[in-house]
């Protein structure tokens, strides 16, 4: 670990309670190949020590995590150096399924962005605490990738068709949202995330669950715009194929329908096909095999001119005009 990795982590145990802080705030705590490694080395450290919980949260009021360093990923693509790119995912990928099988349970403490690795890092854990500033998302394919740090196995268990919905479309959901779907488990202001590793270390005989119900504010579940056109996703997603899906939206003429459309129309028409083939079949499997599914994947995406030129348009030059290979859907995807 070099130095600048090692504040890029913080860890430390207060009370009976663990707590890991991302601390890489002017990169939105995007993970690096050292953060995952970290992450990684303290929870294997601390399966040896009596914890009550591990919280994982951000010095960022920004962001939990954007998700992980693709700039680098791309960068190494770019270079020929695939090994690294491979060795970051395996790694990701190891540590997402740790922290699912982690035997004290890991909450996350979401305040601001989080997104593709972030929610790695979260949803896999015993519960997910947002405030009124979170964002949670899963854009991949909008920068020509899939999602993965084992979205094929939680998108498609969200109920009916909102994880083909979120996977698709990159759509953002608000804490409301985020409640309504099951990403996270609890609200908590943002004032009172200081105090949650406080109650929980003050009341070590009461399920978690109770202690964080405990410190919720008014939550803010009833008012999730998800709910209210669920009807629409439900039918529109549930479609067998991409095309129908699309076809299903334009007969809807909601301002809901077309900006979903919208947003298909602008993501990677490669990514879409293989997030599509990804997620119908994702239900069927072990988070294990879902994860190794998603790392064999990423050998051949990473290589392809549309993650190429999908985080060159959302992360170098930023003009957010990316310039896909093929410009619309319909045809061979990876998978088939
Ligand atoms: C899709 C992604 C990512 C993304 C945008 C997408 C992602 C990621 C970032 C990101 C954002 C801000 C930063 C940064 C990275 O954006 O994985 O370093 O400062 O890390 O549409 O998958």
């Amino acid at each position: 670990m070099t130095d600048t990795a090692a504040v890029e982590i913080l860890a430390h145990v207060h009370r009976g309670v663990g707590r890991i802080l991302l601390n890489r705030p002017k990169a939105l705590n995007a993970l690096t190949a050292d953060m995952v490694a970290a992450i990684d080395r303290v929870l294997a450290a601390w399966e040896d020590t009596p914890l009550s919980a591990v919280l994982i949260a951000s010095t960022s009021t920004k962001a939990f995590c954007a998700g992980g360093d693709i700039r680098t990923i791309r960068e190494d693509s770019l270079a020929g150096d695939a090994e690294a790119s491979e060795r970051f995912f395996a790694s990701e990928y190891r540590l997402n399924a740790r922290i699912a099988e982690y035997p004290v349970p890991v909450v996350s403490l979401i305040d601001g962005l989080c997104m593709g690795g972030g929610l790695g890092l979260s949803v896999h854990g015993s519960f997910r605490v947002v405030t009124e500033r979170a964002v949670l998302a899963m854009p991949e394919t909008g920068i020509g990738f899939f999602p993965d740090v084992g979205a094929s196995y939680f998108l498609p268990r969200l109920p009916g068709a909102i994880g083909m919905y979120l996977g698709l479309t990159g759509h953002r959901l608000d804490a409301a949202d985020a409640l309504y779907t099951g990403l996270a488990t609890h609200f908590v202001p943002a004032d009172g995330l200081d105090a949650v590793g406080e109650a929980l270390a003050d009341n070590p005989g009461d399920p978690l669950d109770v202690v964080l119900n405990r410190l919720a504010g008014r939550s803010p579940v009833a008012g999730s715009g998800l709910a209210e056109v669920r009807g629409d996703v439900d039918w529109a997603f549930a479609a067998p194929a991409l095309g129908e899906i699309e076809k299903r939206l334009r007969h809807l003429e909601t301002p809901w329908a077309a900006a979903a459309l919208a947003a298909l129309e602008s993501a990677s028409p490669e990514s879409l096909e293989i997030t599509h083939a990804l997620l119908a079949r994702g239900r069927q499997h072990t988070l294990r095999e879902c994860l190794d599914a998603e790392l064999a994947l990423t050998r051949t995406t990473i290589r392809t001119p549309d993650f190429l030129e999908g985080v060159r348009a959302a992360l170098v030059d930023k003009d957010r005009t990316p310039n896909w290979r093929r410009a619309s859907l319909g045809g061979r995807t990876l998978l088939s």
